[in-house]
């Protein structure tokens, strides 16, 4: 394929429902959609899901935008591609950026599965016809808010929920959401919240006798020793979030027993491309993985639900139905849940249609470049 033109819109919709985090609350989402064509006119979306701040990782929706416009579209622009899996050489000097990177890869692999004719899932590899989806919800004012919130998913069906959890809103929520909840599929993340200090080492260990399915991200990205030092102490798997960006990252981890589970986003992760290489190393290594979310748009998260659908992500994904993030969302159909479950798409590309009418109204910055 060759990609003859390419659009970015930014566009913000508010949650549903406010999401605090370890390090931020917010209350609307503001992500870039990439648009790409080919020479026939075919087009490919991808989605660009850096939050707003550089809490979560150094990107953010400004640097994001200025490195899409700057280095990766022009990169890209009036190139020949014979597969997606290749589109990251053409900006390969670019370091870091990975969200914007991952925007792009995306919109080449939903276009190019769709001139191939495939479902974007069977074209990176992915076998499952329904993803089980989990929900994340964020920190509560209170815990009584927290079991409702809980409930409320239960009841929507979904058969894993995790917690954020951060120093002060950690043993005693847990406790109280498990005693509540006996049964329930549960874990925790801290987004990195905790220190390598004997008051956190002891927290973390308390949160090891309510049987969660996982700790995920207790400490500072490159804290790996600090995150073997604990997995060697408590029977719960540690999952690595922020820790993983790219497959040196994951070999490092995977070499020091850093964690047994890995997060996988392709949007932290630069893209699809990689993100499929890295479900592949944890396979080899015997770690199971799931696919994390960034509340993605419904261009993001389809692309997550396919993702899912390759054969080792074994453990529940944060791919809720879209009603869980948004009121209305940017594609049709939107995303739907049934009993905990999303369908893979099996029409070829995304296998949604893309509100374009939609993402118009709703877009505040535009830009547009041709090869
Ligand atoms: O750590 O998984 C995370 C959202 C923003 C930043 C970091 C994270 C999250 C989520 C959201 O947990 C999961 C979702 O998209 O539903
Ligand atoms: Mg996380």
């Amino acid at each position: 394929m060759k990609i003859d033109s390419a659009t970015l819109h930014r566009v913000r919709l508010p949650l549903k429902h406010s999401f605090q985090t370890s390090s931020h609350r917010k209350d609307h989402l503001e992500h870039v959609l990439v648009r790409l064509t080919d020479e026939t006119g075919a087009v490919g979306w991808g989605e660009i899901a850096s939050p707003s701040d550089p809490f979560y990782a150094p990107d953010t929706v400004e640097t994001s935008w200025l490195i899409a416009t700057e280095y990766l579209l022009p990169a890209i622009l009036g190139r020949e591609v014979e597969h997606p899996g290749r589109l990251g050489e053409l900006y390969g000097k670019v370091r870091g950026h990975r969200f914007a990177a991952a925007g792009v890869d995306a919109a080449g692999w939903a276009l190019w599965s769709r001139l191939q004719g495939v479902p974007l899932a069977k074209a990176l590899g992915g076998e499952r016809e329904t993803v089980v989806a989990g929900v994340s919800l964020g920190i509560e004012r209170t815990i009584d808010e927290l079991l409702e919130q809980v409930q409320r998913q239960v009841d929507a069906g979904y058969p894993r929920v995790k917690l954020k959890i951060a120093p002060g809103w950690d043993v005693e929520p847990v406790k109280q959401v498990r005693a509540a909840f006996p049964a329930l599929n549960l874990h925790v993340d801290a987004n990195g919240a905790y220190l390598d200090i004997p008051e956190h080492r002891s927290l973390l260990r308390e949160l090891d006798h309510f049987e969660l399915a996982m700790i995920e991200q207790p400490f500072a990205p490159r804290a790996l020793l600090p995150s073997a030092q604990l997995q060697e102490t408590i029977e719960t798997p540690v999952c690595l979030d922020e820790s993983v960006d790219t497959l040196d990252d994951l070999r490092t981890a995977i070499s020091l027993r850093a964690g047994r589970i890995l997060n996988i986003k392709a949007s932290r992760m630069g893209g699809l491309t990689t993100a499929v290489a890295a479900h592949d190393l944890a396979r080899d290594a015997g770690w199971p993985v799931w696919c994390g979310g960034m509340h993605e748009f419904g261009i993001g998260r389809i692309a997550n639900v396919a993702l899912s659908s390759l054969p080792g992500f074994t453990l529940p994904s944060d791919v809720s139905a879209s009603d869980k993030y948004y009121a209305r969302d940017v594609v049709f159909p939107p995303l739907v849940a049934r009993h905990g479950a999303v369908a893979v798409p099996t029409t070829p590309g995304l296998g949604v249609e893309v509100d374009e009418d939609f993402i118009a109204q709703h877009s505040h910055q535009t830009h547009r470049k041709q090869s």
